[in-house]
């Protein structure tokens, strides 16, 4: 089975703003350290090039407070990437500075364009064999629909579910973990999104550490979660524990750092 769902040669970061600390969050937990979120930051992208990927750093940009959160912005599939439009007014921006950096790379770039279409990355989960995208208060189904229509020219299938009420993105809840396994809550595995997949639960009272990401042999998981930790150690993952506080007040995880992808022909 082919593995381009979590085997990638690029990725893009976005370093963190000092405006980071006007970051959106749905719950004021205490302002970030934009010292320690850098760390992490640094922690984040050495673990992606030890990997082997080519990771392009893109400069902070302090007039987008989220802007450190770049998954949002774009979906990457082999064949080509799409600008999103995200949900949230203040990130709307972003989507559009970060098309240049993905026409560097990629001879294909479609932009979701309908003015009632909004739709974030953090919605999108992309498996093997299917797009799944959630529902949310940022992804409405104008813009799932829009994305399905310009992805079927390179023969993908979206397929529309619904992000738990209160959370913020479906991957907040879900990760890809190779062509089969998918870690996720309980909570959102209840929905049945993931019949015929197996599915790896988060352990109780860790479901914060659902947002991970496979790239390539690792498995990058927040700091702090020891039990999940072990599970999918057990189920003989390469983990790799990177610290999430800060981005943890922002509601942010290891997905929302990064576009990850394989670009068809490196410029
Ligand atoms: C936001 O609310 O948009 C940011 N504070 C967090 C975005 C996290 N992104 C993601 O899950 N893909």
């Amino acid at each position: 089975m082919s593995a381009q769902s979590y085997q990638f040669s690029h990725a893009i970061t976005r370093r963190p703003a000092a405006s980071i600390v006007q970051g959106l969050r749905a719950v004021d937990t205490g302002a970030p350290s934009l010292d320690l979120m850098l760390q992490h930051h640094v922690d984040y992208v050495a673990a992606l090039r030890s990997t082997g990927a080519t990771v392009v750093e893109l400069a902070a940009m302090e007039a987008f407070p989220d802007s450190v959160f770049v998954e949002d912005t774009a979906l990457c599939l082999p064949q080509g990437a799409v600008v999103m439009r995200p949900g949230a007014p203040t990130r709307l921006g972003e989507a559009a500075l970060m098309a240049p950096h993905l026409t560097a790379l990629y001879e294909q770039v479609l932009h979701i364009t309908g003015p009632d279409s909004f739709i974030e990355g953090g919605d999108i989960l992309t498996t093997e064999t299917e797009i799944l995208i959630g529902r949310s208060a940022r992804t409405n189904a104008a813009g799932i629909a829009e994305l399905a229509d310009l992805v079927a020219r390179w023969g993908h299938q979206v397929r529309e579910v619904i992000t738990p009420p209160g959370v913020l993105h479906f991957k907040t809840d879900c990760s890809l973990l190779d062509a089969e396994t998918i870690l996720a809550t309980a909570r959102l595995d209840a929905s049945g999104c993931f019949d015929g997949y197996k599915v790896i639960h988060t352990a109780e009272g860790e479901e914060a550490c659902a947002n991970a990401i496979r790239f390539n042999n690792l498995v990058l998981m927040p700091a702090g979660f020891p039990r999940t930790l072990e599970k999918l150690q057990m189920a003989g993952f390469r983990v790799q524990v990177i610290g999430n506080s800060e981005c943890a007040k922002l509601d942010g995880g290891m997905s929302c750092l990064s576009l990850r992808f394989s670009p068809p022909v490196p410029r």
